[in-house]
């Protein structure tokens, strides 16, 4: 579809093209076309661009990345398809390992996914050799699944666009959990240690600028307040409504 240059939301109607796209190409699923949906209200909201909260968060983000030992990328089909570049980017930066992993499971969609990340530059992809699968305890779905030398051994895990379940059973591993959700109020936004409250799409390409910064400094952890930080974001938007209600 030709979305003319000059239409005033066309970014975010290039986003959603490139999802249906990724649909097509059997990477994305119908239930994740819905995500989409849900993710571009919440980012109505906030006026589509990165609020000063969000870049709080992607600042500790970058750090802890960069701080920690065994970063992994956990990759759906939603973000293989919105952002396979920058994936493959981060990693490299922060050196973190990239691990496929699905809530609505199958191995051909799997394949597509590995496949499309490595015409994107991707190296090594874990999550698709049944030999190192191992369980995350007490979860249901199919994302319990988990490559032995990537999740479930990481240290912190970056879960753009996460279900609540497993964020939970993550953090109740020892895992330090960043995501990327549009939504304040879901239940993986509100139980990560960092919640980047932004578009996936812009923020990730953020993330990669403020780690290839910060990887030359010499770095120590702030006190992170996740909580507070999400609370912003409710501010944030509720200002943006007051200002166009009031306008
Ligand atoms: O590929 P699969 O099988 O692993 O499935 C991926 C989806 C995304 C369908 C699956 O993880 C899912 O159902 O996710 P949820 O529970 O709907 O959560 C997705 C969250 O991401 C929601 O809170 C959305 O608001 C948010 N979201 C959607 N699009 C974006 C987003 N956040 C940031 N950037 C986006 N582009």
């Amino acid at each position: 579809m030709l979305i003319p240059k000059t239409h005033p939301r066309a970014a975010s109607l290039h986003i959603r093209e490139k999802l249906v796209q990724g649909y097509r190409a059997g990477l994305v699923i119908e239930e994740g076309l819905m995500a989409h949906g849900r993710g571009e209200a919440f980012d109505y909201l906030i006026g589509e661009k990165t609020s000063k909260n969000a870049l709080r968060a992607l600042k500790e983000a970058a750090k802890l990345l960069l701080l920690t030992e065994n970063p992994v990328i956990s990759v759906n089909g939603n973000v293989a398809s919105l952002c396979p570049k920058e994936i493959v980017k981060l990693a490299k930066v922060v050196n973190a390992k990239i691990e496929v992993n699905l809530f609505y499971a199958s191995e051909k969609r799997k394949k597509t996914i590995v496949s499309f990340l490595k015409r994107n530059g991707a190296k090594q992809i874990l999550g698709v050799d049944p030999r190192f699968s191992r369980k995350i305890p007490r979860l249901d779905s199919a994302r319990r699944i988990v490559d032995k030398r990537g999740i479930f051994s990481a240290d912190v895990v970056l879960v753009p666009l996460e279900d609540g379940d497993r964020t939970i059973a993550l953090k109740k591993l020892g895992k330090k959990v960043i995501t990327f959700d549009l939504n304040p109020l879901s239940r993986t936004a509100q139980v990560a240690d960092i919640t980047i409250v932004d578009n996936v799409v812009r923020g990730m390409r953020i993330l990669i600028e403020m780690s290839m910064k910060l990887k030359k400094k010499k770095l120590v952890a702030d006190k992170f307040n996740n909580r507070k930080n999400l609370s912003q974001a409710l501010v944030e938007m509720n200002n943006n409504l007051r200002r166009i209600a009031y306008a």
